[in-house]
């Protein structure tokens, strides 16, 4: 994978890894970072030795969102998230493979943000969750008004949002805005696992379970048993699943291609 000006992108065991990597500013998202982002998830979505996804922030933060350096009267806020922020909503929740979010320290704003787009979160006990956008008179964009009540209902999405305060890691967990905590010594250890065995899965499977639920959250039952039905039909012709199936009458563990 090549270099970055504003963050780091590796690969390696089925696992891509992207570091947002403007620590001096807490991770801030500035024009070329968001830009390089984009780039990054599109190169790491089609790279198919990639089964996996994990996305940090390098430093004590995870993003404290928009740089707010950048921000000006005379820019188009709208412009802003149509071209910078809304396409990598729609890349994380689009890629075919799991996105697992690393908060490892602050994500406030856009970064909260990024945060909920993701499939699958970790956060290290000291961090914390903000809905920043409040404090400085804006409202929550790049998701979070579609994430935030569907993760907590509305009246906490409101408090979160209308008053902008600290989620500790321990509340984040508590409202399911988070899937682990682990205590910030053992993060990285227990992080590394819950990927490897994302990145050794049933790729095509997880890409499924991501479509079926975005769709579920639109259409009636009736529509969804049979959606159910059309994606268990194709999901029952992976090779994962003959493997699987396979392994389970042999009485051994499957080895899953991500095929
Ligand atoms: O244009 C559009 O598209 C609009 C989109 C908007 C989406 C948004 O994300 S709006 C929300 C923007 N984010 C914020 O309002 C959060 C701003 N940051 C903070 O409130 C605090 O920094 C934190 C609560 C996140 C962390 O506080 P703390 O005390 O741990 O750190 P700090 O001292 O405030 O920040 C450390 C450095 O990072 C500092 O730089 P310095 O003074 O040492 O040179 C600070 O200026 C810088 N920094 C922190 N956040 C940002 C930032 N620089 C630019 N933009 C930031 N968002």
């Amino acid at each position: 994978m090549r270099d970055f000006e504003t963050i780091i992108v590796g690969v390696g065991d089925g696992i891509g890894r992207l570091t947002l990597n403007r620590p001096d500013s807490l991770n801030a998202l500035n024009e070329k970072m968001t830009a390089d982002i984009q780039t990054a998830l599109k190169e790491l979505s089609a790279d198919r030795d990639v089964r996996c996804v994990a996305i940090t922030g390098s430093g004590r933060a995870f993003s404290a969102g928009q740089d707010l350096k950048e921000i000006s009267p005379a820019k188009s806020f709208a412009d802003s998230l149509r071209k910078r922020y809304n396409p990598i909503i729609r890349l994380i929740t689009g890629m075919e493979k799991p996105v697992v979010a690393l908060v490892n320290g602050v994500a406030a704003g856009a970064g909260m943000s990024l945060v909920l787009s993701c499939d699958y979160r970790i956060m290290s006990s000291s961090a914390k969750l903000i809905q920043a956008f409040v404090r400085i008179g804006l409202v929550p964009d790049s998701g979070s008004t579609y994430f935030l009540p569907r993760f907590v209902g509305y009246a906490k999405a409101f408090e979160l949002a209308a008053l902008g305060d600290e989620i500790s890691s321990e509340e984040a967990l508590r409202l399911g805005l988070v899937n682990r905590v682990f205590p910030d010594s053992k993060y990285a250890a227990e992080s590394e696992k819950i990927l490897v065995r994302f990145a050794n899965g049933p790729t095509k499977a997880y890409s499924t379970i991501k479509k079926m639920l975005r769709h579920s959250a639109v259409y009636s039952l009736e529509q969804t048993l049979e959606y159910e039905a059309y994606m268990q039909e194709i999901s029952g012709r992976t090779e994962d699943a003959r493997e699987a199936t396979k392994a389970f009458v042999e009485k051994r563990p499957p080895v899953f291609k991500g095929k």
